[in-house]
């Protein structure tokens, strides 16, 4: 009965073409990309404006329905999939996606919560300009799903997060308010930061109609290279001497593991091996420069002899064309479709000190072997940022389900082991309700309460994607 009237005070707020209830039609927006978390909802809400946003999260406030923020569903972690409830109701930012402002004298695009990555970066292009944050996703993912998690990806090493590319916001508050805080300011030291609230949030404070991002002159030399290392104490030197010899230029440095580059290769069609030889790691550096003749090859060449000389580097190739880089990047973005092929993949997008990333994979291999003899360990990822996916699928032709239960019990010994060298549980993927109990178990008590306060404040009837974070 509630349900049928708020459909009603909804409908007249977004029009058909706002509202979705059809079982059938509501299917792709109640399981993930993965088809790791599915839920039920009472309906599907597509605005097209802050109006009219503001007006269904007001009537959802009155009604005393949960509001889920969904944005492309690319997310790893749940956080964008309701409950099995069928009370919840997902609200798609996906028709708000307008470009609304570029002011290339301030540097700034302002852009709507839907618009996808790619279209954004595209944008940023059009006008001489660089939108630097990229990941696998970026042709699916929008504005306000890379905010609400506070996305990285393979170019935080140069540019940031998502937190270092927002300069403003605009956000539906819990009760329906909008906080119009859309400035392109960089410096504005009037209390509070509050647009770093929702960034990260998932979505459990507000919902991000709109933001002011920075843009950076688009660079016009780059030069890519796959090399091979004898282990992940040689990628941590490598990293450093390329900072050394390259600077600023270095703009990507994803480290691989054999396992992880082998998946690719069998699963993903075009990818094939770059070596005649197998090696344990790879590495993909990327260099960039706004100069056109920066001598960016010379300058990898150079930095890649003094490697070999030090024996930290086995072998490399420089991509010498556009279809070579694209085939490089290929492997990378590869691997989490990849990984999908063998079965579940248990993902642990953790983080540590760039220092301590052999220690810990050292550690973290060996009990995870003593205890689980012949699970496959994927580790990969942003290894300047000291962040690691440290993925596990289940030992060669076992079964899913002895595998899955064996789930918990493998996240506390990658969770331990990250424990134990001062990292985060989570550098890039959020809590969403995969790594909302292990939060208990991992962070901070008082960082908790902290949170909590926060959410009781804005969220008073916790009606904001409930069940995800905290
Ligand atoms: P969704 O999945 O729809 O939502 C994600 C979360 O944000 C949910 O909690 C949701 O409730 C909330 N949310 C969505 N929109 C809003 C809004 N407007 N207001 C408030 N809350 C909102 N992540 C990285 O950081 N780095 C990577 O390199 C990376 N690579 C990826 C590669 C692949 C192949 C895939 C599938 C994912 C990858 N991701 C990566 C995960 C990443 O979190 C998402 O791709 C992206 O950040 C989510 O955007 P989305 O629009 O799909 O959000
Ligand atoms: C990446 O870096 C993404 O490729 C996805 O963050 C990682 O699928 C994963 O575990
Ligand atoms: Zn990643």
């Amino acid at each position: 009965m509630l349900h049928e009237k708020l459909i009603r005070d909804i409908e007249q707020v977004v029009g058909p073409a706002g509202l979705i209830t059809d079982a059938e039609r509501m299917q792709s927006y109640l399981s993930d990309w993965r088809n790791a978390y599915s839920g039920k909802a009472a309906m599907v809400v597509r605005p097209a404006s802050t109006e009219e946003v503001a007006a269904v999260v007001r009537l959802c406030h009155q009604a005393a329905v949960a509001v889920v923020p969904q944005g492309g569903n690319t997310g790893l972690c749940g956080g964008s999939i309701p409950d099995q409830s069928g009370a919840q109701v997902v609200l798609s930012l996906t028709r708000m996606n307008a470009i609304r402002a570029v002011d290339t004298g301030n540097e700034t695009i302002t852009v709507e919560a839907g618009v996808i990555l790619q279209n954004l970066q595209e944008a940023a292009a059009e006008v001489g300009r660089l939108f630097p944050l990229s990941l696998g996703a970026e042709g699916s993912c929008t504005v306000g799903g890379i905010l609400a998690t506070n996305a990285g990806g393979t170019a935080v090493l140069r540019y940031g997060n998502m937190r270092d590319l927002t300069l403003g916001l605009e956000v539906v508050l819990p009760d329906g308010q909008i906080w119009n805080g859309l400035r392109g300011l960089r410096k504005d030291n009037t209390g509070y930061d509050l647009k770093h609230l929702f960034i990260g949030a998932e979505g459990t404070l507000g919902i991000i109609t709109a933001a002011v991002l920075k843009l950076y002159p688009a660079p016009r030399s780059t030069t890519t290279a796959w090399v091979a290392l004898p282990s992940t104490e040689a990628a941590i030197e490598l990293i450093a001497l390329m900072r050394g010899q390259c600077g600023d230029r270095l703009t990507g440095f994803e480290m691989m593991s054999r396992q992880s580059v082998e998946f690719v290769v069998n699963h993903v069609a075009g990818c094939n091996d770059l070596f005649a030889q197998v090696y344990p790691w790879y590495v993909l550096i990327e260099v960039s420069d706004t100069l056109a003749d920066a001598g960016l090859a010379q300058m990898l060449e150079t930095a890649l002899a003094d490697a070999f000389e030090r024996e930290i580097v086995l072998d490399a190739v420089i991509a010498s064309n556009e279809t070579q880089v694209a085939g490089l990047w290929a492997i990378r973005e590869g691997i989490s479709e990849a990984q999908n092929h063998e079965g579940p993949s248990l993902k642990h997008d953790i983080s540590v000190p760039v220092s301590s990333i052999p220690a810990f994979i050292e550690a973290a291999d060996q009990r995870l072997l003593e205890v689980f003899p012949g699970v496959r360990i994927v580790a990969y990822g942003h290894v300047g940022d000291g962040n690691l996916h440290y993925n596990i699928s289940k030992p060669v032709g076992s079964e899913d389900a002895p595998f899955k239960a064996q789930a918990e019990a493998i996240m506390q010994v990658i969770y331990d082991a990250t424990l134990q060298f001062s990292g985060s549980i989570s550098a890039e993927h959020g809590l969403g309700q995969s790594k909302r109990e292990a939060a208990v178990r991992y962070k901070d008590p008082l960082e908790l309460q902290l949170m909590q306060a926060i959410k009781t404040t804005l969220d008073p009837a916790g009606l904001m994607n409930p069940g995800k974070v905290l």
